[in-house]
């Protein structure tokens, strides 16, 4: 089992990926994704296609991001989704049991917005991620009108 390794460290963001090589000795992949903190990194499968896929989310030390990463085997390209950047949290559900990975998104979009704590879940549409309808709110910033944000 590899290791995804994200965080703030020694004054940088950084979110590495190390490769298992076994007897207890890991190396860097190579692989390049945006440093972050204050947010989750969550894999998951979303194409099928038996190679997992990474869902970021969190603040690269200026903005929130929120981005997919799909696994091409030897590399990964981020897939060019329009995902709210959040502080907080994100994983991946198959809300509506239809075989494809869903993904949740929740936390702060705007720390300086009070309305900017958004919960949503978007629908996989086989190689597309539409956001639903509707948002849930949650915790104590809930306002109305804060759907369809
Ligand atoms: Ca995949
Ligand atoms: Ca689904």
């Amino acid at each position: 089992m590899d290791i995804l390794l994200a965080g703030f460290v020694q004054g940088t963001n950084i979110c590495r990926l190390y490769h298992n090589d076994g007897n207890f000795s890991f190396s860097e992949s190579g692989q390049s994704f945006p440093g972050f903190q204050s947010g989750s990194a969550t894999w998951g499968d979303y194409d099928n296609d038996g190679k997992l896929d990474l869902l970021l989310n969190g603040i690269d030390g200026t903005n929130y991001m929120s981005k997919v990463f799909h696994n091409l085997g030897n590399s990964f390209q981020e897939l060019p989704l329009s995902l709210p950047g959040i502080l907080g949290g994100s994983s991946w559900i198959d809300y509506d049991n239809d075989g494809r990975l869903d993904i949740l998104l929740r936390g702060d979009s705007d720390i300086y917005d009070p309305n900017g704590y958004i919960t949503r879940l978007y629908r996989n549409l086989e190689r597309l991620l539409r956001r639903l309808r509707y948002s849930i709110a949650i915790g104590n910033r809930y306002q109305p009108g804060h759907l369809g944000r």
